[in-house]
């Protein structure tokens, strides 16, 4: 299957990136926690440069803890540092104040010498669409500025938001770029909500997914679906689940559309278990 999907305000929100990064001290990158490879935009990557970037891996709470772990160590390097969150519970928001003073210590010790008291920190926030931008930054302002929702392309342009703590966000558009790098990161991009399911055949992006959980979580599959075991052929294991949750047409056939939609539903709602696509 080739997924691409870039369209034309992804590209206006490139260029506002660029223009308004002098704007800011630093860019708090947010990444998907069950995709911390395939969510970095390398676009992203060339445009903020050296600029200190913390990297939040968001949505934490649909990993295995373990893995992110990893990454979280994998990820940090000079003058970028990762943390792990859930934006929705808010669970290690608390750190991203003493994170980005760790980052910009010597700024600020440079404005403190100037006798400045109050440091206001100004940072901007990027990230693939879909991953949690908005919801982080309401979450931080403590008060639900930003819109939010569980599809991609929610936020229309770039915004300016006050939070607690002396920092000031610019909440920004998803972006992807042009051209994935490989299947496998289309498909990651895809299972975890980033691409628009409307411009994919969800029948096969289903069937990919469930081929990926059977080689990696088969025991996931099996207790969610209360199916006997998971087959060779991706598609019988699909079947098996559709029976099981009554995914028939008239006629007996499998309805594959249906049983599709639940499948990527209850996978990114977390409810087959908390499952990694990536590791280190
Ligand atoms: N499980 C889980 N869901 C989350 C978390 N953070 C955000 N979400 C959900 O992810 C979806 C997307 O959130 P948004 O904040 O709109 O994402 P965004 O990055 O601003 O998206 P665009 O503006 O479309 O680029 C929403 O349904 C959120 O409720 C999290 O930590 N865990
Ligand atoms: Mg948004």
């Amino acid at each position: 299957m080739a997924i691409n999907w870039f369209p034309g305000h992804m590209k206006k929100t490139q260029r506002e990136i660029k223009e308004n990064l002098k704007l800011v001290d630093a860019v708090i990158e947010i990444r998907d926690a069950r995709i911390p490879a395939s969510s970095a935009n390398p676009d992203i990557d060339k445009l903020v440069g050296d600029k200190p970037r913390l990297i939040l891996l968001n949505k934490s709470d649909l990993t295995e803890a373990k893995v992110t772990k990893e990454w979280i160590k994998h990820l940090t390097k000079d003058n970028v540092m990762a943390m792990e969150v859930n934006c929705l519970k808010g669970s290690g928001l608390q750190k991203i104040k003493p994170a980005l003073n760790e980052l910009l210590k010597e700024k600020h010790e440079r404005l403190k010498g100037k006798g400045l008291k109050v440091i206001m920190t100004r940072v901007m926030v990027v990230g693939i669409p879909n991953v949690g931008k908005s919801t982080f930054i309401n979450k931080m302002a403590k008060n639900n500025i930003a819109q939010t929702g569980d599809r991609p392309g929610v936020t229309k342009s770039k915004r300016w938001i006050k939070t607690a703590m002396d920092i000031e966000m610019l909440d920004t558009p998803g972006v992807l770029w042009p051209k994935f790098k490989d299947d496998e990161t289309a498909l990651n991009l895809a299972f975890t909500g980033a691409i628009r399911d409307e411009i994919m055949d969800i029948e096969d992006l289903a069937y990919r997914l469930i081929e990926r959980l059977q080689e990696f979580y088969p025991d996931n599959l099996i207790e969610r679906y209360k199916i006997d075991t998971v087959y060779d052929n991706p598609l019988e294991t699909m079947d098996a689940i559709a029976i099981k949750r009554g995914a028939i047409m008239k006629g007996r056939e499998i309805d594959y559309n249906r049983i599709s939609v639940i499948i990527l539903d209850e996978f990114r709602g977390g409810k087959i278990g908390n499952i990694s696509l990536e590791r280190p």
